[in-house]
């Protein structure tokens, strides 16, 4: 079982499951919400409409995951989760560690044996990259992950690259 992290574009890597930072809506956005979605096609928005109507009437709640299908993307399934919003008061790490440990399991309930992660919360959502990554970092690392051979970060930009290397090479 092996964690790594990446620069590169998460619509492109391929894995069982492809973590998405979204939103409570579940009904797309911005940042690496709106790349997945677009590079899925309409099956994913679809997919993300019948759990807001069948799981979660009332949108997936901060530090909550929920998968569906993954449309055109080189990956099984999507799995969505909430990032506390910094920008709008919500700091509590807990939460952003959360996102990461309910992701894994899901992710060990469908059976992925490999999972590819963003770096959640460090976009819209203002996280910084060096919380981001240990955030990121500790709350995989300290996850029973059973099944899972890889978790992997893929970083959009050299400055998250770097911040979530350093925390795994303080792992090592
Ligand atoms: N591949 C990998 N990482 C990406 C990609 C990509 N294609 N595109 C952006 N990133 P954000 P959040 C990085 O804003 O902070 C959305 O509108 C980006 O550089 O996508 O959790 C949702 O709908 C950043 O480092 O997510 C929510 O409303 C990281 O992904 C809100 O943004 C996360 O940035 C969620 O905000």
């Amino acid at each position: 079982m092996s964690i790594d992290a990446v620069l590169g574009d998460l619509t492109t890597e391929h894995a069982d499951a492809l973590v998405n930072a979204a939103n409570s809506s579940l009904l797309g956005g911005g940042g690496v919400d709106g790349a997945l979605h677009a590079a899925a096609g309409p099956a994913l928005l679809a997919a993300c409409r019948r759990v807001r109507a069948e799981q979660w009437p009332d949108g997936l709640p901060v530090g909550e995951a929920v998968a569906t299908e993954a449309g055109n993307l080189p990956a099984r399934w999507v799995i969505h989760t909430v990032g506390p919003n910094r920008n709008a008061g919500q700091t509590d790490e807990a939460l952003l560690a959360s996102c990461y440990t309910r992701s894994l399991d899901v992710a060990l309930t469908l059976g992925a044996h490999t999972i590819a992660f963003p770096a959640v919360g460090a976009g819209v959502y203002g996280w910084d990259a060096e919380t981001a990554a240990r955030v990121a970092v500790r709350a995989v690392a300290e996850h029973p992950r059973t099944g899972i051979e890889r978790a992997r970060f893929v970083l959009f930009s050299p400055r998250l690259y770097n911040a979530f290397s350093a925390e795994l090479a303080r792992l090592a």
